[in-house]
């Protein structure tokens, strides 16, 4: 998916079942009403809306062996995931509107499918302030949506694990984790475990968002399918409150601006998430606005005035 004009296809997945609060099931409509598809149409974009995918209400139990919801996680994960798949084998680029981080496991499948069949090399670059690299005997919620980085690797029950019949989906150097902040303590041992490529905010301050961006892109080549998982709480909070679990001292607007058009530069990326928008939690509903704005520089709206 090299063309700098991509047709694209929005997939609303309405569900909060992998979060610990509700309200992400909001997410679709509230970046619908905030103008996502008219912003992306104003490029010059082909931009189809595909409407939602249905699946169970959010029955709002307690962990079971270490999952919350699991089976409501996997029914919500596999229309995801049959939804993004059937727009890539149409030619046309997926962006998934959720709906919480759960969602990750089943867009992230039917790419890695797609990416199987068609002999591309798959990459993720996941904007996260957590690794989402939890399994049930480390993860301090069991919510699920601290897992889908470990489900995608192999790591999980195997109703999430081999959601398409496989796994596992990618190898954890598949992945480049940007913005990270928050990893519980046993998290942390399964990361370093893994060796999972993570760019935390400690190395952003250390070398800059440009040098990080440099790195995580630097493998991408004419092969490569690079989606990317745009979890808002990525943000600094102060400047998108409207997550469940925010977290303080993220990316600056200027650095997410900048990791966005240096994605765009790289012309690689071939399907996208924009997850955990949750209204309730935006005290003046600026959140989705910010990160629409973080999306068209995902598609070549530039801050950069010389060119
Ligand atoms: N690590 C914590 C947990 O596993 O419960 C918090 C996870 C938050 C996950 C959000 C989607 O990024
Ligand atoms: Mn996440
Ligand atoms: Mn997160
Ligand atoms: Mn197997």
């Amino acid at each position: 998916m090299n063309h700098p004009n991509p047709a694209i296809s929005l997939i609303g997945v309405p569900t909060d079942v992998g979060a610990g609060e509700r309200g992400a099931r909001l997410g679709p409509e509230t970046l619908r009403i905030a103008g996502l598809r008219e912003a992306l149409a104003a490029r010059g974009l082909d931009v189809q809306d595909c409407g939602n995918v249905t699946g169970p209400d959010n029955p709002w139990q307690e962990p079971v062996d270490g999952y919350r919801h699991l089976a409501e996680v996997a029914a919500w994960n596999r229309a995801a995931m049959d939804a993004v798949y059937a727009e890539l084998a149409r030619g046309r680029m997926p962006i998934m509107m959720g709906g919480d981080h759960c969602l990750g496991l089943g867009s992230i499948t039917a790419v890695a499918r797609w990416c199987r069949e068609q002999g591309k090399k798959l990459r993720v670059v996941w904007m996260d302030a957590h690794t989402d690299f939890n399994s049930a005997d480390a993860t301090p919620s069991g919510n699920i949506h601290g897992m889908p980085v470990a489900c995608l690797c192999g790591i999980g029950p195997e109703a999430l694990t081999h959601l398409s019949g496989e796994s596992p989906m990618m190898a954890p150097s598949q992945i480049r984790q940007v913005g990270i902040r928050s990893v519980d303590e046993g998290e942390k041992r399964m990361v370093r475990d893994h060796d999972l490529p993570v760019y935390d905010m400690r190395y952003i301050d250390e070398v800059g968002m440009r040098r990080v961006m440099e790195e995580v892109l630097a493998d991408m080549d004419e092969d490569t399918h690079l989606h990317v998982s745009f979890d808002v709480d990525f943000l600094d909070p102060s400047i998108a409150p409207g997550v469940p679990t925010t977290v303080p001292g993220g990316p600056t607007y200027r650095e997410a601006q900048l990791a966005m058009e240096m994605i765009h530069d790289c012309g690689r990326m071939g399907s996208l998430d924009i997850v955990e928008l949750n209204p309730i939690f935006d005290v003046n509903n600026k959140t989705a606005l910010v990160a629409i704005d973080l999306v068209e520089s995902l598609f070549g709206k530039s801050t950069l005035l010389r060119r």
